[in-house]
């Protein structure tokens, strides 16, 4: 692979998945996108990985898509290149995806860290939808994610004037998880998918799909669903194994079965 770097075994069941042009400012190309997409397909299947880290380097996450790439394309262009199925694959993802945020987070950048289930920043990040300024508007669910997660008033100037906030404005409102200083970031992204690594994979799946299931429906279809995955977990060795645990008072080894 060319624009991305993997490693499946950052840590103990944790993979990490650098984007890596970064002359470019990690700009979303095609063959990028491409390249993740595989990625994330390969690590969801991998038994050994539980969580996957998404980061850039300390400068950029990722400064958008590929301007220089879309510049002369036309709209029936963009409608044959079918760029989205791999912004679909990367919400389909089942396990727990963080993303690691240093410098620029525009544009698809700031919709690809979005896309993620959460998100640690370094004090130097900067996040922003700028499309505006070069005469279009976020494709890859900026007008939907960013207005969710920070409410229509803050979202709606961030895409209409392309303004930037800084990594402690987006943790006052609720777009990151946390705000470390820049040497911790990809640590502390790190300390938080070890967590998460220690828990029942199938709970986390469940639980992350139900979580993510309360931006789709009305509470009563999201309760429902939250029911039935509930139920599932009881299907699992883990949920026997978890409560067992805390009868013997020890730790739980899950298994992912
Ligand atoms: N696309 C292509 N190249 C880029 C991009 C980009 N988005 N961002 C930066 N680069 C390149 C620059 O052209 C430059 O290359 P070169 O050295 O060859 O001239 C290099 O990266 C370094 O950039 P700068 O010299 O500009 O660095 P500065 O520190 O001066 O500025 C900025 C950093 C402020 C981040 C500036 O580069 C900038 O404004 N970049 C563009 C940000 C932007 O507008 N992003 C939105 C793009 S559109 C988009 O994301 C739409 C998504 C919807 C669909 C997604 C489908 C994939």
């Amino acid at each position: 692979m060319e624009f991305i770097k993997v490693n499946t075994q950052y840590k103990k069941h944790i993979a990490l998945i650098n984007l890596n042009r970064p002359k470019e400012l990690n700009a979303l190309n095609l063959q990028l996108m491409s390249e993740l997409k595989s990625t994330l397909q390969t690590l969801d299947e991998d038994e050994d990985v539980r969580v996957i880290i998404l980061t850039g380097n300390e400068k950029a996450f990722a400064a958008g898509a590929d301007i220089k790439q879309m510049a002369g394309k036309t709209a029936i262009d963009m409608l044959n290149v079918d760029q989205f199925s791999t912004w679909d694959q990367i919400k389909k993802t089942k396990k727990p995806l963080i993303a690691a945020v240093s410098g620029f987070a525009l544009g698809g950048g700031c919709e690809l860290a979005m896309t993620c289930d959460m998100i640690v920043a370094s004090e130097s990040a900067k996040f922003g939808q700028p499309e505006i300024k070069i005469g279009v508007m976020p494709g890859a669910g900026g007008t939907q994610r960013l207005t969710r997660a920070i409410g229509k008033a803050k979202a709606m100037e961030l895409v209409l004037t392309g303004n930037f906030i800084s990594a402690e404005e987006a943790l006052h409102y609720g777009l990151v998880n946390k705000v470390v200083p820049t040497e911790m970031y990809l640590e502390a992204a790190a300390e938080l998918a070890e967590q998460i690594a220690q828990m029942s994979p199938v709970a986390a799946k469940l639980a992350k799909e139900s979580v993510n299931r309360a931006f789709e429906t009305h509470l009563d279809e999201g309760l429902h669903f939250e029911r039935k995955n509930f139920y599932l977990t009881f299907a699992s060795e883990d949920q026997k194994e978890g409560m067992k645990a805390f009868v013997e008072k020890r730790k739980p080894e899950f298994t992912g079965k």
